[in-house]
């Protein structure tokens, strides 16, 4: 009689915990930065100076701008790597909540023709993936032997030349300036897909990196950010079984 009471504790425990799980992992995050105060949820880096050609500093910033209201922008012209070979420059990193498998959301405006993108599994200026789009024929000598105007998803492994690992590149594609646009982006199982507003799309694939904070990557660019909705579709498919559920959690904390 004990012990069927201990399992039934067990049982309900688990189904508690599971119910949390899923729940917490369904709620989407909306930014909008009306409420300046939520700059705290960020932190800005700067590139190393020795990968600069431009020192900066960066200045993120809450502002009121063109796309609704209150959005982030940055202003500098930072800049690098020092030859102007890779598109560096600095980031804007969600600190709030580190995500695995998700999809992101945010309207853009770039002021300018350089390079900007999302990071992704980052945990560092020298590990994490990002794609990045520019207009412009940088860089005039590029590293990987791709000049812009491109998309590119890479795989950054190591603050010293080359920086990154190209997975996949589309070669001459623009995107529009000083006009709204939208970013729609998912990363599912090691897939990684990037849509624009233009239907343009990037696809690239790699699970070394499992795991990180969420961000923007700016290189000679001034622009806003804004309405940004991130959802952690980790664990959350409702195909699966709860069993699989749980052994994708068990994995997921070993
Ligand atoms: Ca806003
Ligand atoms: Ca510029």
């Amino acid at each position: 009689m004990r012990m069927y009471k201990i399992k039934y504790l067990l049982l309900m425990f688990f189904c508690l915990f599971i119910f949390v799980v899923i729940s917490a992992a369904q709620e989407k995050i909306k930014i909008d930065f009306d409420n300046k105060a939520s700059i705290k949820d960020w932190e800005f880096i700067d590139e190393a100076p020795k990968n600069l050609g431009d020192a900066g500093p960066s200045t993120w910033e809450i502002k009121k701008g063109p796309l609704d209201g209150n959005s982030l922008f940055q202003g500098s012209n930072i800049w690098g790597s020092k030859a102007d070979t890779c598109l560096m420059g600095t980031f804007a990193i969600y600190k709030a909540e580190k995500f695995k498998e998700f999809t992101i959301e945010m309207d853009v405006f770039a002021a300018d023709n350089d390079g900007m993108g999302i990071t992704w599994a980052y945990e560092s200026t020298k590990k994490h993936y990002r794609v990045i789009m520019i207009n412009d024929g940088w860089p005039e000598v590029p590293v990987d032997g791709i000049k812009g105007p491109f998309m590119k998803i890479q795989k950054r492994v190591s603050d010293d030349k080359p920086w990154y690992e190209l997975i996949e590149a589309e070669k001459g594609i623009t995107y529009k300036e000083q006009t709204p646009l939208h970013w729609q982006f998912e990363v599912k199982g090691g897939e990684f897909k990037l849509t624009r507003e233009d239907n343009k799309v990037i696809k690239g694939s790699d699970k070394e990196y499992e795991e990180g904070y969420i961000g923007i990557q700016l290189y000679a660019q001034q622009g806003h950010f804004d309405n940004i909705v991130i959802e952690n579709t980790w664990a959350v498919d409702p195909r699966k079984k709860v069993s699989t559920t749980w052994a994708q959690i068990k994995k997921d904390r070993n």
